[in-house]
């Protein structure tokens, strides 16, 4: 049985498990949940995900959200299958890759994801960006990305010199973040910029960001 995923393109979280599912060459119906009508918060959905909310995904009889489970879940279903993301044959390697997709949810995520909410979400529900909010987070991606520039001097992504599940973690909050005013704090760091360019100009990625319109006009 196919692979559904259900979720929107432009979805950050949505989008962090296309990638993964298109860096593995996997067949999936994306099946569209209509967030302005509220379908998540409908029975039907909270029956796939209790927190009401995409992506999730659903293998056969088994269904999962959290975006981060699921790519972990397809990583190590399909790991023979396109771009090893879990370095499985190397012990090292793949603790090493485990160690970044933890730098990605516990220092970056937090902070770049409020500039992102604040600058493109609460806009488009009518409200006014925090810049204090934005500012104090702004300070810590920064710090974040010092660590990263020095990392980033000795591989050429995070965890050793090859893209791994870490890597693509990043590159659906960074896409948006690099549409802010505040992408110099990527650009003016050589080694993350070249990182950066790298990553985002996969294949795989590249299909996933045309449906990132979010805050397009
Ligand atoms: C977060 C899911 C999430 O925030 C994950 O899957 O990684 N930790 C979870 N989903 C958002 C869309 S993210 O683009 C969502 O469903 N928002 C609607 C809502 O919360 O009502």
């Amino acid at each position: 049985m196919a692979l559904k995923l259900h979720g929107i393109p432009m979805s950050t979280c949505t989008t962090r498990v296309l990638t993964c599912l298109h860096e593995k060459g996997l067949d999936f119906e994306l099946v569209p949940v209509n967030l302005f009508a509220g379908e998540h918060k409908q029975p039907p959905f909270l029956a796939k995900n209790p927190f009401g909310q995409i992506p999730v995904l659903e293998d056969g009889d088994l269904t999962l959200f959290e975006s981060r489970a699921i790519t972990a879940y397809l990583a190590e279903k399909y790991k023979e299958t396109g771009c090893d993301l879990l370095r499985h044959n190397d012990l090292k390697e793949a603790a090493l890759v485990k160690v970044w997709l933890e730098v990605e949810s516990q220092q970056y995520h937090p902070a770049i994801y409020q500039i992102v909410y604040q600058f493109f979400v609460l806009p488009l529900q009518g409200k006014t960006a925090d810049q204090a909010i934005i500012d104090v987070n702004l300070e810590k991606l920064g710090k974040v990305l010092d660590v990263y520039e020095a990392r980033l001097g000795t591989t050429k992504c995070l965890a050793g010199d090859f893209y791994s599940l870490a890597d693509l973690h990043h590159l659906s909050y960074t896409y948006y973040f690099m549409k802010t005013p505040w992408a110099s704090l990527i650009n003016s760091r050589p080694n993350v910029k070249a990182w950066w360019e790298d990553i985002s100009s996969r294949p795989a990625f590249k299909k996933v960001a045309e449906g990132m319109t979010f805050g397009e006009k």
